[in-house]
């Protein structure tokens, strides 16, 4: 259980990236896949069942959507300490290449060179790690040693003990090779499992202690 989540609150979505917050608050973004489960990840985290919009329809949405969560300072008080965003979803296979387009330049240009974005949380279905747009977001902060990533394995519930085990490994390995900026985890969103490790794996990243 978490207040500072708890707090989470919409606050506005962009369509541009002139449009940004530069309040100097950190962001942490949820990317992945279309229908990888990152609106019901931040719904999860948050334990509200409507903040993000969970659909099952994927890639409806093109706006990036950002989340204020706070902290309480005295009775009734509370200061905005960071945002978590909810980015448009990939798929590319279905996409028609403009969508390609405005998704490469406002997701693409945000992750790639927002100054404010703390680090991604890349949502991925446990049964699929790394397809290729996974890839491709990843392409696009490889230069970005300032993030940090979490590996999020969602839709866990779906695997057996063994083929948890082998995947986890096998996100672990790959964890390595960005020097300790990198962490993994098994999550269910559906079972709700996970969700205190990745309250803990983002509290950390913002300095707080839940
Ligand atoms: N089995 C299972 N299904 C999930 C889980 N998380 C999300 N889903 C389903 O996956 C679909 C896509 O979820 P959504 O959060 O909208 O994905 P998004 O497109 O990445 O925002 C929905 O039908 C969810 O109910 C999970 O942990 N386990
Ligand atoms: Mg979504």
């Amino acid at each position: 259980m978490s207040a500072l989540f708890d707090s989470a609150k919409f606050k506005m979505s962009v369509s541009d990236l002139a449009g940004l917050p530069s309040d100097g608050l950190p962001q942490i973004a949820f990317a992945g896949r279309s229908n990888a489960g990152k609106s019901t990840t931040i719904n999860v985290l948050t334990r509200q069942t409507r903040l993000a919009f969970s659909s099952k329809t994927p890639g409806r949405t093109q706006l990036l959507n950002f989340f204020a969560i706070s902290e309480k300072l005295d009775v009734g008080q509370y200061q905005q300490v960071a945002y978590l965003v909810d980015l448009p979803g990939y798929g590319f296979a279905k996409a028609a290449p403009s969508i390609r387009a405005t998704w490469e330049n406002l997701v693409g240009g945000y992750v790639a060179q927002s100054p404010l974005l703390e680090g991604i949380v890349l949502v991925m279905d446990a049964r699929r790690p790394f397809m290729p747009a996974d890839e491709l977001v990843l392409d696009f902060i490889a230069h970005r040693t300032d993030l940090k990533l979490l590996f999020l394995l969602n839709k866990a519930d779906q695997l057996k003990t063994m083929e948890r085990r082998r995947v986890l490994k096998l996100v672990q390995d790959r964890c390595q090779s960005y020097e300790g900026r990198a962490t993994c985890q098994l999550f269910s969103g559906l079972k709700r499992e996970g969700v205190d490790e990745l309250q803990q794996n983002l509290a950390s990243w913002l300095g707080k202690t839940l």
